[in-house]
């Protein structure tokens, strides 16, 4: 059979094509992708090894797609996710990465993926990994930390193509909003099952969903709607986005009634001194960090000038600044118009800089971003409001919490308390949040572990099948004077394959600070000599305590307390 690469196709459609995209919410994507190969390659029947002669009849799939013919018809079958294959390709193996059969393809109307199909190191299972700020495209770097154990793993760009950083996309496009929201994740889990199934004879014995800020929401939705679709998720930093956008709330702190900027950057590491040494101690060690920064009660009033204004105080201004971000949205009676939301924690101070509050003369660049995140988002079918600022008094009122209006509010619902159908289904999941993260509320994951704990029968019950780990330290995805290293992948796969449930997540500070996009992807075991600093966190509410003897740079000088 001559096979032919629709290479052409793939071109035009760019899938995996990105080029250097850069956006703030850090959790799911990278630079610099590669471009989708779209080389040829000129196999034939009775030279093949048993893989590549599968691949190729994937690939076949793409020709009778090509040429209208029947043989699509399997994927194209699909309930509720009818799928094409457009291409299929062995690629080598490289690094630590094995040899696969690529799979680029589309789930009507419009989601694109790229699914990775290992040859022969095949472990037997699926990730799906989740996509980042607001997708657009097919992240081939994300698969590579479970590539490399073997998984069968697919992306997605969730249904349109443009820039992670622009909302314009779902600008009167209910179709587009629907995938974004929530669809896409299901469909292409179900594409990739039915693929995998074809390529090496059986479905995969477990399924995963892995990701972060993005892909966080999308793991807790899919927990919540597709309890079926996945044995275990791994939920980092979701990007509920459910509350009144507490980013545009944090910069406009800072923000006078002329709108100029009421503090610059400066005393920033003045603020964050003072809290540290108001509750370090509170977990035992003075290590400049707070392992449960919701217990820390200090207010800036602590550190306001008695009399002149100085570098070495905070004007009272300024004092309410900190204080509102502290606080997070409210309205003009000081109300939180939230869903629980804490605002941004003590501690996290250094990250304020330069979303909230900027450089002397620059402006804050959640303000600079604020059209293309919250214009078009928030208010997409008035126009004439597209670019106005979020009002925290009318529009809670109408019912518009912010990040694209109520319809698209409620088809990106994340915060749903009941999930009995996946604990019923055998579901596993495992949520994670960086208490310094500045771009994902940390206390909405708090809250959202609360209200499920509540409506579940308590944390005994809840923690059986959902586990959160708030991390200290980190801020959003990876970042921070904690440590932002543990292998999350593995303590899922021993909670769903062998039963052993994560009681604590181990935690390493690396000695070379990822970047913000987590590139390269670590690799676990890390090298003993790659970190300096091991800690223990806890399922929530339990925190980490020193034990007051040996180096608290050693995870096993703590101890496991009640709040
Ligand atoms: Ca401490």
């Amino acid at each position: 059979m001559r096979i032919i690469v629709l290479g052409a196709v793939i071109a035009l459609l760019s899938v995996g094509t990105t080029h250097a995209q850069v956006t703030d919410w850090g959790g799911g994507f990278s630079t610099g992708v590669d471009s989708a190969t779209t080389t040829s390659f000129a196999a034939t029947s009775n030279a093949q090894s048993p893989s590549k002669a599968k691949c190729n009849a994937l690939a076949g799939f793409a020709v009778a797609y090509a040429k209208e013919t029947s043989a699509r018809s399997r994927f194209a079958q699909i309930i509720d996710a009818p799928t094409s294959v457009l291409s299929a390709e062995i690629i080598p193996a490289e690094r630590d990465l094995p040899e696969v059969c690529r799979v680029s393809g589309i789930v009507a109307p419009d989601i694109q993926f790229e699914l990775q199909l290992p040859t022969t190191a095949w472990n037997g299972k699926f990730m799906h990994y989740g996509c980042g700020g607001m997708c657009g495209v097919v992240y081939r770097v994300q698969a590579e930390e479970p590539l490399a154990r073997g998984y069968a793993v697919i992306t997605s760009d969730m249904g349109h193509t443009g820039s992670p950083n622009n909302t314009a996309f779902r600008y009167n496009d209910i179709t587009a909003m629907i995938d974004f929201s929530y669809r896409a994740t299901h469909v292409v889990t179900l594409a990739a099952k039915e693929i995998i199934d074809e390529f090496y004879g059986n479905g995969p014995q477990r399924s995963y969903f892995m990701g972060c800020s993005t892909g966080g929401v999308q793991g807790v939705i899919e927990a919540q709607r597709y309890p079926h679709d996945f044995d275990g998720i791994i939920a980092g930093a979701p990007a509920y986005g459910t509350g009144p956008s507490y980013l545009e709330w944090s910069a406009r702190a800072n923000l006078d009634a002329q709108g100029n900027a009421i503090m610059d950057d400066k005393k920033l590491p003045l603020v964050r001194k003072a809290v540290i040494a108001a509750c370090d101690k509170l977990d035992g060690t003075e290590d400049g960090l707070l392992q449960n920064p919701a217990t820390c009660k200090w207010d800036p009033s602590e550190i306001e000038c008695k009399g002149k204004a100085s570098a070495s105080c905070l004007t009272k201004a300024e004092a309410d600044v900190v204080r509102k971000i502290y606080k997070g949205p409210a309205n003009s009676k000081g109300e939180s118009v939230s869903l629980g939301y804490a605002g941004m924690a003590r501690g996290s101070e250094y990250m304020w800089s330069p979303s909230f509050i900027a450089p002397k003369g620059e402006k804050a660049t959640r303000l600079v971003d604020y059209n293309d995140w919250f214009g078009d988002g928030v208010f997409p079918t008035v126009a004439a409001n597209a670019k106005r600022p979020y009002d925290y008094d009318s529009d809670p009122q109408r019912g518009n919490t912010g990040w694209g209006g109520p319809v698209f509010q409620w088809l990106r619902y994340a915060m749903n308390p009941d999930l009995r159908r996946f604990k019923n289904a055998g579901g596993k999941m495992i949520l994670y949040h960086g208490w310094d993260d500045n771009e994902t509320a940390p206390g909405a994951s708090v809250d959202y572990y609360e209200t499920t704990s509540r409506t579940m029968g308590g944390d005994a019950a809840t923690q059986e099948f959902f586990r959160l780990f708030m991390i200290p330290g980190m801020a959003h995805c990876r970042r921070g004077p904690g440590g932002d290293a543990f292998d999350v992948i593995t303590s899922l796969e021993k909670w769903v394959e062998k039963g052993e449930a994560p009681d604590q997540l181990l935690v390493h500070r690396l000695k070379k600070e990822q970047t913000y996009l987590g590139l390269p992807r670590l690799r676990y075991p890390l090298a003993a000599d790659s970190y300096d600093k091991t800690r223990p966190v806890f399922p929530y509410p339990a925190i980490a305590k020193w034990s007051g003897q040996g180096d608290h740079a050693k995870a096993e000088t703590w101890e496991k307390v009640a709040p």
